[in-house]
Order: structure tokens, then sequence, then C-alpha cells
């Protein structure tokens, strides 16, 4: 066993999960930071609130959302897309704390990913019955990035699927602390969350936050000119 894997075995909470190639899950990683990443919150939600998107289709999705970071992912009725305003405010994200981005670069590090440097932190509130259908990812372009999430809060039922909408669904627990990377093949798998069971968190009472981190590969794309200067 080499020395990091050995360090990834060890983790202080929890125990490590590789739920296939290119997927880790540890269980528990967050916990001993958990206090100082919700810490950040307020001041982020006081720029940017959560609020309920509308899918494409018309329909209001039950996962409250907001982002941090250079470019937040959106959804109305003209599609999904990363943009660098807030349609709310029509003012920038704001920014993504440094704690945060240090916690995702680490742990996509410890996962294998050394590259990984996120633009996007997306934020989902979810309250009891609050569900994800199954979706795919791909609204990103920086090629073998991987995906990191963080989950506080109540736990919730993860449904991991296929390459196809149809295929068969593993569920699994995501729980207060727990991180998951995800890259490789398996990050255009299909994936969800089931409704939220009702429940009392200590610190977020009837709440889960998820805290996925993205390399967008987008950010400056608006501004590029499409032809050198004269
Ligand atoms: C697997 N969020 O924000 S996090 C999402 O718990 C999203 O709120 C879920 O799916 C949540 O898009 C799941 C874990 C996760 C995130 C992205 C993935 C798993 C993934 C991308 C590809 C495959
Ligand atoms: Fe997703």
């Amino acid at each position: 066993m080499n020395e990091d894997l050995f360090d990834i075995q060890r983790s202080a909470d929890g125990w490590n999960e590789q739920l296939s190639s290119g997927a880790l899950l540890m269980h528990g990683r967050l916990v001993d930071h958990a206090a100082a990443v919700l810490d950040c919150l307020p001041v982020i939600l006081t720029h940017s609130p959560f609020r309920h998107l509308y899918t494409p289709g018309g329909k209001r999705m039950s996962v409250a959302m907001t982002n941090c970071g250079q470019m937040g992912w959106v959804s109305d009725s003209q599609g999904y897309r990363y943009q660098a305003y807030d349609p709310l405010s029509n003012k920038p994200w704001p920014p993504m704390p440094a704690l945060f981005h240090r916690l995702a670069i680490r742990a996509a590090s410890e996962a294998g990913y050394r590259a990984f440097r996120p633009d996007v932190c997306l934020i989902n509130c979810y309250r009891p019955g609050a569900q994800l259908s199954l979706h795919q990812d791909r609204d990103e372009r920086a090629p073998g990035a991987p995906i990191v999430s963080f989950s506080l809060g109540l736990p919730a039922t993860f449904l991991w699927g296929g390459m196809h909408r149809a295929d068969p669904v593993s569920r699994h627990q995501l729980r207060h602390g727990d991180v998951l990377v995800w890259g490789g093949p398996d990050r255009f798998r299909f994936h969800g969350v089931a409704p939220l069971k009702e429940g009392q968190h200590p610190q977020l009472a009837a709440r889960r936050i998820n805290l996925t981190f993205r390399e967008t590969g987008l950010h400056g794309a608006l501004n590029q000119p499409s032809a050198p200067a004269p």
C-alpha cells in the first residue's frame, strides 16, 4: 500500500469506500470542518439566497439552490447552464471561500485527482420531501475533472445508476460529513437523491445541505475574443 492510500485508509472519523474505479466515498471526512464550512454560508446567502429553480420543462425543483465562485449553475425556460451572474441580483455570484476551495482540492487530491481547481460551488438545500430525480451532470467543459461533493445535515439516499436512464440503480446513504469524489467514466453516470426523510439534525435541524464543487472550464469563455485583435 503506498503512503497516499495509507493516509486515505486511516482518515480520522471514517472509512473509505471505493464505489467504482472513479468514485470514492470518504465517510466522515468533513466532520472536523463542518462547523467552519457552515459558518461561511450566511454571507453567501445574503448575496445569493437559496431559490427554487425551474426546469426547462417548467417544473419547480423541490431542492433549493444557490452558488458561489466565478460561475454558477442555473436552470430556467432557456435551459441548463453556467453563468457568471446571479439572475436574482444581476451581480456576480459571491466568491468561493478560501476554506471551500482548499477542502475541495484536498479531497480531490486524496482520491487521486491532483489537477482539480474548482471554479463553482453549487449549494443544494433539501427539506423533508425534497428530491433530485435521476440526471447526468454534463454542463461542465473541463475534460477529466471530477466533481467533489460535501454532505451536511440530515442523511439522504443517493441513487447511483448507469450510463443510461433505464439502467438499474443502487442506493448509498450520504451522511453528515461525508465527502464523495466522482470522476473518470463514472462522471457521466445517471444519479439522484431520494426524497429526504423527516428528521432533526443538531446543526441543521430539518435540512440537508450538499455542496458540489465543479471545474467548468468555462470561466472567461464569454469574454474571449473570437478572433485575434488586428
Ligand atoms: C455522480 N447533487 O448537484 S452529490 C448535483 O446530493 C447532485 O445534492 C446530489 O447530483 C446531492 O448535481 C448528489 C454527489 C454527486 C455529484 C455529482 C455527480 C454524484 C455524482 C456527477 C456524476 C455522477
Ligand atoms: Fe448531479
